[in-house]
């Protein structure tokens, strides 16, 4: 039996304003999920070009929850977005020429050339990037959140997780601390149901993840991630109550990994009839939807969405072509900090 709170879908205009979201704001959550995918399937063409080394991964299926999410956050919190978060990027402000120059391993990268892939964030934008080892980026937002409490600062850490890497002790080790303290921070598991090719009646045994956060002392919330908007009101419900001290929420967003593992991945493991199912409730077309219903979005503003996004990847394919690859002496420069890059008491 569940234990976690299923939440409700988001039904009116209103009871989105009252979450905090105006018309316009509603429109650049759309913007940003369709920039997210097209930033995805552009990157997709670069890699069967050549210009991409190492694998390709994407988040389709998961654009609303790592809008969602991000959009939820404040500009003074700290987030550790995973390889099916594109939208935390774009939503948080990375410009997309530097995307695709981190695809290509170009100097203009937020890595500036030293990883590829997802495995870059801009830490001015308060995103820290992810290593491959899952989840070793949970104990790391759980230290933010324990810096922000004895700093005294109102700020929240949000951690992401896949379903697969719930199974690891570093989660059971950050959540367990968490819960202890009641530190300021937000978990969002991206459940979309496979780890590689393992399904999920393979990787944990209760109903769903965010049930275990009842064992840890906390509330967990499993959302559809499809639904942006939901998404959105439990993130900021969350966001808030971690921020006056309530400690911290699961939030499992339940979606679909719509494509492979990778792109080397055709995903034959996962049942056809399961791509049809959830390519009913695709993402983008079912916020679309709702805005044409519930928010009068117009044909002229959606067309302007549409082409505005287009002219941006455009240009920022053409600008990161340009952006040359890393001289290989610059390759340790900002790898080691010196305690003068540093503002922690111990290290000056
Ligand atoms: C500690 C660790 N073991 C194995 C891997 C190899 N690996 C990379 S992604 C992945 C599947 C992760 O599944 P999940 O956590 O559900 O995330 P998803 O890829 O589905 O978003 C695995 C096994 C890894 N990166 N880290
Ligand atoms: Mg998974």
């Amino acid at each position: 039996m569940a234990i976690a709170r299923e939440a409700e879908p988001v039904g009116s205009l209103r009871e989105v304003r009252d979450a905090g979201l105006d018309r316009e704001d509603l429109l650049q959550v759309y913007r940003n999920m369709v920039l997210t995918r097209g930033i995805e399937e552009r990157g997709h063409i670069l890699y069967r070009q050549g210009k991409i080394p190492g694998s390709f991964y994407t988040g389709r299926g998961n654009e609303a929850a790592s809008v969602g999410v991000a959009a939820a956050m404040g500009p003074d919190d700290v987030g550790t977005p995973l390889h099916r978060d594109m939208g935390v990027h774009v939503t948080r402000g990375v410009e997309p020429w530097r995307i695709f120059a981190q695809y290509m391993g170009r100097v203009d990268g937020p890595t500036r050339g030293r990883d590829g892939n997802v495995h870059m964030a801009d830490s001015k934008l308060g995103l820290i990037a992810m290593v491959s080892h899952l989840p070793a980026m949970l104990p790391v937002a759980v230290g933010a959140a324990l810096a922000f409490r004895i700093r005294e600062e109102k700020r929240v850490a949000v951690a992401w997780f896949g379903e697969g890497a719930s199974a690891r002790g570093d989660c059971h080790e950050g959540m367990t601390l968490a819960g202890v303290r009641k530190l300021p921070v937000v978990f969002v598991c991206d459940n979309n149901q496979w780890a590689y090719s393992t399904p999920t009646h393979l990787e944990y045994a209760t109903e769903h993840v965010a049930d275990r956060a009842d064992a840890y002392g906390f509330e967990g919330i499993v959302v559809d991630g499809t639904d942006v908007l939901a998404v959105y009101r439990e993130v900021k419900r969350a966001i808030e109550k971690a921020r006056a001290g309530g400690g911290p929420t699961l939030i499992e967003s339940l979606t679909l990994r719509m494509e492979g593992h990778a792109v080397h991945d055709d995903a034959f493991y996962v049942p056809k009839q399961m791509f049809e199912e959830w390519a009913k409730s695709d993402p983008l077309e079912r916020f679309r939807t709702w805005l044409r219903e519930n928010a009068d979005m117009t044909d002229e503003e959606e067309d302007e969405i549409a082409s505005e996004v287009k002219r941006t990847l455009n240009e920022a394919l053409r600008r990161a072509e340009e952006s040359p690859l890393p001289e290989a002496p610059q390759l340790l420069e900002g790898v080691y900090a010196s305690p003068e890059d540093l503002d922690t008491p111990h290290h000056k």
